[in-house]
Parts: structure tokens; sequence; C-alpha cells
């Protein structure tokens, strides 16, 4: 069974910086996985030429072309379901899901998102942390459930904010520095089943987690 490759599905709405280091991970083996299936709700999103550029199937599924977030929701499930992952990752994708979707993936369902969480659920993370004078910002990686950016949070790792940031270099940072790193090392913990949600219980290699695992638990090939 732990010789067994995983299965993943991501979702995109842009870029795909996240996308593209859950590519590489899956090629140099610290992810022991393939990625079966690249959704995208943008036909424009960039991060469709890295999917194929890596030979993986895409889709888009563009939710103006549905009446409702239920039917784009739906529309969602039945394109995923047959691929049957192990995990779904959220990565910059931009819709936000119904209870219909949750419940089709929970429990398997991952999304990053750019801030300390609980602080700054939502958008324009970078800029909130800076109107703030915040002095740390950072990355979570979390559980989804049906309150926005409000699932358990795994994993969070944080930065310095320079004087001298704003919010696109900062962005950059926590991307290049945080985001990167930190996505594909709970990927890699879930699939290896080190890190676990059981009874509403965060497990970490058999032990039940009080707060988020941080940038000090990461394997060395992820730093
Ligand atoms: N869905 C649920 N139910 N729960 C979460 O925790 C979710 C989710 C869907 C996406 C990612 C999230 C983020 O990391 C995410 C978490 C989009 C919006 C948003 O307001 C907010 C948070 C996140 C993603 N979207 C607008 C909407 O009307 C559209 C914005 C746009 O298209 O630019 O869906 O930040
Ligand atoms: C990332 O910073 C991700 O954390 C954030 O959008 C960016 C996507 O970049 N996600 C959200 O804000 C979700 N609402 P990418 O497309 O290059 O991976």
């Amino acid at each position: 069974m732990s010789d067994a490759r995983g299965r993943l599905v991501v979702l995109i709405s842009g870029r795909g910086r996240n996308l593209q280091a859950f590519i590489e991970a899956t090629r140099d083996g610290r992810v022991r996985a393939d990625i079966a299936l690249v959704i995208s709700n943008r036909a424009d999103a960039a991060g469709l030429a890295l999917a194929q550029a890596a030979g993986i199937p895409t889709q888009v599924i563009s939710h103006r072309d549905y009446p409702t977030r239920e039917a784009f929701d739906a529309q969602m499930v039945a394109a995923i379901g047959p691929h049957q992952p192990d995990l779904v990752l959220l990565a910059g994708f931009m819709r936000i899901l119904t209870a219909g979707f949750i419940r089709a993936f929970e429990g398997r369902l991952l999304n990053i998102h750019p801030s300390l969480l609980p602080r700054y659920p939502g958008l324009d993370t970078h800029a909130k942390a800076l109107a703030n004078g915040d002095a740390e910002h950072g990355a979570s990686v979390h559980l989804v459930t049906e309150e926005l950016d409000g699932g358990p949070v795994l994993l969070q790792a944080s930065l310095s904010v320079h004087a001298d940031d704003d919010a696109q270099t900062l962005a950059a940072r926590v991307m290049d520095e945080i985001e990167t790193r930190i996505y594909p090392q709970v990927v890699a913990w879930m699939l290896g089943d080190e890190l676990r949600f059981v009874d509403g219980q965060r497990r970490f290699r058999g032990r039940s987690l009080q707060q988020p695992l941080t940038a000090r638990d990461l394997d060395p090939d992820f730093r």
C-alpha cells in the first residue's frame, strides 16, 4: 500500500505557482503522487499551460456557464469524481465553494491561504498585513470547510515584513519562501498518513496537535 502512488486533483484560477510546486515535487519524488487532473474556472489561467507542458490533463469549467454556485460545484464534483483523488488541492482557486462540493471531498480538501490564519481570511491579505503594520506575515495550509478560510490549520509559516515592502514584494516572498514549500510538505505528510484528521483532531506522527505545525517541523527536503 505504501508503495502506491497517490492521486491528486488541483484546482486553479490563475498563475499556478503552487501548481508548479506540485508538478516539481511529484517529479522529484518528494510527493509520491500523480496529478490526475487540473481544473480551472478561468480559460485564461496561465497555470493551464504549466499543466499541459507537464502532460497533465486539464479541464476548464467556467463558473459563468452555470446559473448558480450549486450548479457550478455539481459540475466540478462530476468532473473530479471519476479520478478518485486522495486529495483535492485548491491552489489559488478563487471561487467560494458550496456545501455540496465540500461534503463530496470532506477531509480530503486542502487550501493554501496567504496569511497567518485566523488573521485575514478572504482577499487582499498582503495589503491588510501591511496596513496593520504587522511585523510578521505568512501563509497557512488548512482543511477546507464551509466556513471560508475557517477550517483547521495544519501548518503555517511566517517571515518578517521589511520596512520597504509593498503588497507585491511581500506576496512574492510569501510565495517563494513559504507557499511553494509548505503546501507540498503537507500533501506529502497526508499521503503518507503521517498527518491525519481523525474525529475532529489533527494528528501528526501519532500525536494530537494543539496548534498548527510550523516551519520548524518541515522535513529537510522541503526547506
Ligand atoms: N470555499 C469554502 N467553502 N471554504 C473555504 O475555506 C474556501 C472556499 C473556496 C476557496 C480559497 C480562499 C482563499 O484562500 C477558498 C477557501 C476565494 C474567495 C472569494 O471571495 C475568498 C477566499 C478564497 C477564495 N471569491 C469570490 C467569490 O465570489 C470571487 C473572487 C474572484 O473571482 O476574484 O467566489 O483566500
Ligand atoms: C497564492 O498566494 C495563494 O495562496 C493565493 O493566491 C495565490 C495563487 O497563486 N490564494 C488565494 O488568495 C485564494 N483566495 P498561484 O496561482 O500562482 O498559485
